[in-house]
């Protein structure tokens, strides 16, 4: 016997969308949490349901790949009118995922990430020389020059392209463009099909900056083609790469969707997580003081060296505690497994399930279990993230790189290039909030940031 899932109550047609906040949909989710507990159902209109998780345990259920698979929808499904089945948004078990997943996993390895440190230390020492230049009383808009750095460094280490920017105002159009097409892609998700469908101005600029996409990719990919080289990046990786399973390579269609999804997965998420751990290391002197010390410790004043990487504990413990509390990809999502169970059930049978519904795992709240984390869960407290105590922690309390097969492939990446940044910040300014009584706000797109946060940098003295 089944219990109905708890639910609040909503209106016909329009379900419970009338509570949800349209700026930050993760803020309504998470105050039904706090009412509903950590399973509820959220009508989003027409009877399209979905269900919010939010406890460890149920996570953990929710997380079994035997029962349940990733599922586009949402934002993520508008994506695909620009991205295909690039590996982000491709449907699970869609063939060219596999292929790109096989040939691009040993591309995305630490040996391979260690290989573009001094590609992803060029554009940090950018920045360092673009906030000193600018001096202690620049207003720095972080989430801007961290976007900024985020992009750029993707861009050079997957295709050996350079955005240059930190050296003009006008971002390049790509970056324009795709900005552009990931908020209408959100938009479009939140209006009704028939909506888009008349909504012919929008719908142009939508198509337009989806082929200012693709053709700058084409154009990276002809290049390459006319004059190869030998450089170990993700763009050869794609281009030369056989997929062992198949024996097949990947399309230029493939390699096109892939190229623009490694932009868009590749440098928000990274950028978002820079921005909190500066606003979190400032808003907490304790924790500032030690991350500098070791910075100092392991690096000196010279050059930042890939071999002093692995020796950052205790900003590894910063950055993991930044995307506890602060998760920049705020949730993702399952369905049950067509053709698993008849009648598909969570927390071990007690709730039934649609056989397509979608399951949110809403990672801010799973990320303050108070049953894992304790009664100071919502503190920054990187001292539990340190190793021995990180590998203590329930496997999934701590999901924000997503789950199995459909993890980030990007982690390793997005790691060494934050540790990097963080690191080389440390060692030259000394950071201080630009109003010290800023008060932390959000704004999410596809993914959540730091709303109005600037900082000021100071060089440090008696760095010589
Ligand atoms: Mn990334 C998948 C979070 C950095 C490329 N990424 C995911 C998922 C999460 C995620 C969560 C799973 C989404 C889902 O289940 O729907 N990613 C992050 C975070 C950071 C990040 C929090 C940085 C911090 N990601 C990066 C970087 C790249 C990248 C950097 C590329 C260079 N991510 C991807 C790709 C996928 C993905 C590609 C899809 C993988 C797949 O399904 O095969």
């Amino acid at each position: 016997m089944t219990t109905p899932i708890p639910a609040p109550p909503g209106f016909p047609i329009i379900g419970n969308l009338a509570d949800l906040d349209s700026e930050l949909p993760t803020k309504t989710l998470r105050h039904f949490a706090d009412i509903y507990g950590p399973i509820y159902r959220f009508d989003f209109g027409g009877g399209a349901t979905k269900v919010v998780i939010s406890s460890q345990e149920i996570v953990e259920e929710a997380c079994n790949e035997e029962r349940f698979i990733k599922v586009i929808q949402g934002g993520l499904n508008q994506v695909r009118n620009g991205v295909g089945d690039g590996l982000f948004t491709a449907h699970h078990d869609e063939k060219n995922w596999g292929i790109a997943h096989r040939i691009l996993m040993p591309a995305f390895g630490p040996l391979s990430v260690q290989g573009m440190f001094n590609e992803m230390h060029d554009i940090a020492s950018q920045l360092v020389m673009k906030w000193a230049r600018h001096g202690p009383d620049h207003k720095i808009v972080a989430t801007d020059d961290f976007t900024r750095l985020t992009l750029d460094t993707i861009a050079l280490c997957a295709m050996d392209y350079r955005f240059n920017s930190f050296y003009t105002d006008e971002l390049h159009p790509f970056v324009g463009a795709m900005g552009d097409f990931l908020s209408e892609s959100g938009r479009r998700s939140q209006r009704p099909a028939i909506a888009n469908l008349l909504m012919r101005g929008s719908s142009q600029k939508y198509e337009s900056d989806i082929a200012l996409m693709k053709n700058v990719s084409d154009e990276v990919i002809k290049r390459r083609k006319e004059k190869p080289t030998g450089k170990k990046d993700l763009l050869n990786a794609m281009l030369n790469g056989k997929d062992p399973v198949t024996g097949e390579g990947m399309s230029n269609e493939s390699i096109i969707n892939n190229m623009i999804t490694f932009l868009i997965a590749g440098h928000e998420t990274t950028s978002g997580m820079l921005s909190f751990a500066f606003y979190l290391l400032i808003k907490n002197s304790a924790a500032y003081r030690t991350a500098q010390q070791e910075v100092d410790d392991v690096c000196g004043k010279g050059p930042i060296k890939v071999e002093h990487i692995s020796k950052l504990k205790y900003l590894n413990a910063v950055l993991r505690e930044t995307l506890r509390l602060h998760p920049t990809a705020p949730a993702f999502s399952m369905c049950p497994k067509p053709g698993v169970e008849e009648h598909p059930t969570l927390c071990g049978g007690k709730y039934a399930i649609g056989k397509n519904e979608p399951i949110i795992c809403l990672l801010p709240k799973v990320h303050t279990d108070p049953a894992v984390y304790g009664e100071d869960a919502e503190e920054f407290k990187p001292e539990r993230m340190l190793d021995e105590a990180f590998e203590k922690l329930p496997k999934y309390a701590w999901k924000p790189f997503g789950n199995g097969m459909r993890g980030c492939i990007g982690r390793a990446f997005a790691w060494q290039e934050a540790l990097l940044v963080v690191a080389i910040l440390l060692q030259n300014f000394n950071f201080q909030l630009d109003d010290p009584s800023y008060q932390l706000k959000l704004k999410q797109t596809l993914t959540v940031k730091p709303k109005d946060f600037k900082m000021r940098a100071t060089l440090r003295d008696g760095i010589d």
